[in-house]
């Protein structure tokens, strides 16, 4: 299994001038605020305070890239926030077009909260990548939070409303670690695919 020894904060990108490319496989994280991105890059940090978590949804601005050795995260703003003005949700997407542009990412982990059904907006991501054409995994965040019952309907439910295969969404907490492991083996072929292409 892959093993993670290095995570070193690189930088915020605020716009293009700022965006990273690199030989190695960038991963993107995305998801609304408050979802559990960061805490979900710590969890594959095995860090407790490497990306900064917040009970205060949508403060993270800046796409804040992350160098964990054999590849490189990219932990996008939140979208989905209510309390965020119009203009400032526009300077959002466009932002993220850009990115997706300039310095498409190897592969995104879209993250969606397990407790609920996928918002428009995650639908709009995950329609997004599939217009892009950029591999992508759902991580099904908060476990910890249902039953296992639970967790075995809503991620069936997730993967019909974002039309993808059960097999693409791993359930993880970033809490007890559940899913770290499932999440380290579709990183580490994420980066034998990049080696070898
Ligand atoms: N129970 C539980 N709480 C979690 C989990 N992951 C994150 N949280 C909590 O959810 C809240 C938001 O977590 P963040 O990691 O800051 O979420 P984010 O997606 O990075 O948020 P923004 O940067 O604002 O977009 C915090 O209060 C976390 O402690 C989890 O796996 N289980
Ligand atoms: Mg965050």
């Amino acid at each position: 299994m892959l093993k993670i020894t290095k995570a070193e904060y690189i930088c915020g990108a605020a716009d293009r001038s700022g965006f990273i490319i690199s030989a190695k496989p960038i991963i993107a994280v995305s998801g609304r605020s408050n979802v559990g991105k960061s805490s979900f890059i710590n969890m594959l940090a095995g860090r407790k305070k490497l990306a900064r978590v917040s009970k205060d949804p949508g403060r993270t601005r800046l796409i804040n890239y992350f160098d964990l050795g054999e590849f490189i995260l990219a932990d996008l703003p939140g979208y989905g926030y209510a309390k965020v003005s119009a203009a400032e949700k526009a300077k959002w997407a466009a932002m993220l077009e850009d990115f997706f542009a300039v310095s498409p990412p190897d592969h995104v982990f879209a993250l969606c909260d397990c407790r609920h059904n996928p918002t428009a907006d995650d639908v709009n991501m995950t329609e997004f990548l599939y217009y892009k054409v950029i591999p992508f995994t759902v991580i099904a965040t908060k476990a910890d939070k249902l039953s296992r019952a639970q967790l075995s309907k809503s991620a069936q439910a997730i993967a019909t409303v974002l039309k993808c295969g059960r097999a693409d969404v791993v359930v993880t907490s970033s809490q007890t670690g559940q899913g770290l492991e499932q999440t380290l083996n579709i990183i580490e072929k994420i980066i034998s695919l990049k080696n070898n292409s």
